[in-house]
């Protein structure tokens, strides 16, 4: 097996508990006492507000919280910073994400009739305000901007606070700028960490400005960031969170005619993201599993960002089954976050999988097109969250009602079905409401 990759399964020759054990994510390189350092970052803004704030950005980040505007000057500076292709491809991949969850905004049900006179529907809202945390670290995810901010303003969200770290120089990218005029924001915070998402969380007055407290906090972020989002969402009133968005996963399922090239330059646009991001090949062909190997050891060689992708290849695995329907086992047990199928009839696989963020079906549909331009968001669940949770849409940044009419001959024919259930729980007073509405 090449050098480069973690380990290598035999899935035939497993129990469950051996193939579950095999699948497991690895343990977290996080910093000491994240919880301890996170809690007190919380009780403080709670405290001090905005001072509390400026104090560990200052602290964390070396700089205090900066709000930049989104004007047509501060727009231009940053556009002309840019290549116009790099401007060019901004405006694709905002217009494709805003295309694709504009046809995928959930709609208003029709009523629906269960008894004669009695008529519901489910109505759709868009949440107030929306706490948006968009990556920094060693790269500006201005592209995770896109993938939150976007679906927000679909959905009609009226607030939306973007958060991002500042460079280490206090300066932000000017493709942040440029994806932010994109996205309709009127402002982004420069500010970042646990601090971001306590100002979030209790709204905070700052010197450039005031963050009102949201609903939700979304986004993906390091272990501080996931903690406080946590310790917000577990506080009394404390707003809703989005999911579990840690490291980045990757599964590329392979037969034996995929192309090794591309099973592995797949793999390691993942493995780049960050030494704890999770890739895994799943092969049907040992054969063909070696030459992937290979290809990787051949690639990562020539990465900028070679000693990340190999700290991350280091826990990689590549699993051998015996056929596509063990594949589909292997990917519903460990529900990636993203999932490639680059084999002969990756269609026919579809059915059978249920638990992955986003699917890439073919040779053609690189992870990549989907992380900058496809359209669907790629925020999506990691840790097997995909088990039971999709990744970011228009609908995350909304809620439903049920509406509830009744006509006067609806409320005498279920008026004393209700009161007879209102009895049978020992609840007299629903029993009477639902009485005078039907004249007994
Ligand atoms: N693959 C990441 C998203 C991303 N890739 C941003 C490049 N930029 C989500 O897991
Ligand atoms: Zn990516």
């Amino acid at each position: 097996m090449a050098a480069a990759f973690g380990r290598l399964i035999d899935w035939a020759s497993l129990d469950d508990a051996g193939r579950r054990a095999a699948l497991a994510r690895p343990a977290r390189r996080t910093e000491r006492d994240v919880v301890d350092i996170v809690r007190e970052v919380m009780d403080a803004v709670a405290a001090e507000g905005g001072a509390a704030v400026t104090r560990y950005a200052e602290r964390f980040d070396g700089h205090a919280p900066r709000r930049i505007a989104i004007t047509p000057d501060t727009v231009k500076a940053a556009r002309d910073a840019l290549a116009p292709a790099d401007t060019r491809a901004i405006r694709i991949a905002a217009e494709n994400v805003r295309l694709f969850h504009q046809a995928t905004r959930p709609v208003d049900t029709d009523m629906v009739e269960t008894t004669r006179g009695v008529r519901s529907q489910l109505v759709w809202r868009p949440i107030r305000a929306a706490g948006i945390y968009v990556p920094g670290g060693t790269a500006p995810l201005f592209s995770s901007l896109l993938m939150q901010a976007i679906p927000a303003e679909v959905a009609g969200v009226g607030t939306r606070v973007v958060v991002t770290p500042p460079a280490k120089d206090g300066s932000v990218h000017p493709a942040m700028i440029v994806a932010a005029a994109e996205a309709g924001l009127d402002a982004v915070w420069l500010l970042g960490g646990a601090h971001a998402i306590a100002a979030l969380t209790y709204g905070v007055t700052l010197d450039d400005g005031e963050i009102p407290a949201v609903d939700k906090l979304f986004g993906p972020g390091n272990a501080f960031v996931a903690e406080a989002k946590k310790q917000a969402t577990a506080l009394p009133g404390g707003p809703a969170v989005d999911m579990p968005a840690g490291p980045s996963e990757l599964m590329v399922v392979i037969d034996r005619d995929a192309a090794p090239e591309i099973a592995a330059a797949d793999l390691l646009s993942q493995a780049e993201h960050d030494a704890d991001a999770q890739v895994i090949l799943v092969s049907t062909s040992r054969a063909n599993l070696d030459y992937v190997l290979t290809e990787v050891e051949r690639q990562v060689a020539t990465l900028p960002r070679e000693a990340v992708a190999r700290a991350s290849l280091n826990e990689a695995r590549a699993v051998l089954v015996r056929d596509l329907p063990t594949a589909c086992d292997v990917i519903n047990l460990y529900g990636p976050e993203h999932l490639a199928l680059q084999v002969e009839d990756p269609e026919a696989m579809l059915p059978a999988i249920r638990a992955a963020g986003a699917v890439f079906v073919g040779r053609f549909a690189a992870e990549t097109l989907g992380d900058y331009a496809a359209g669907p968001s790629h925020v999506l669940p990691t840790d097997g969250g995909a088990r039971t949770l999709g990744g970011i849409t228009t609908a995350s940044f909304m809620t439903t009602m049920s509406v509830q009419t009744v006509t006067e001959d609806g409320a005498g024919e279920l008026g004393p079905v209700a009161a007879r259930l209102a009895r049978l729980e020992g609840l007299e007073a629903h029993a009477r409401a639902a009485d005078m509405r039907s004249g007994r």
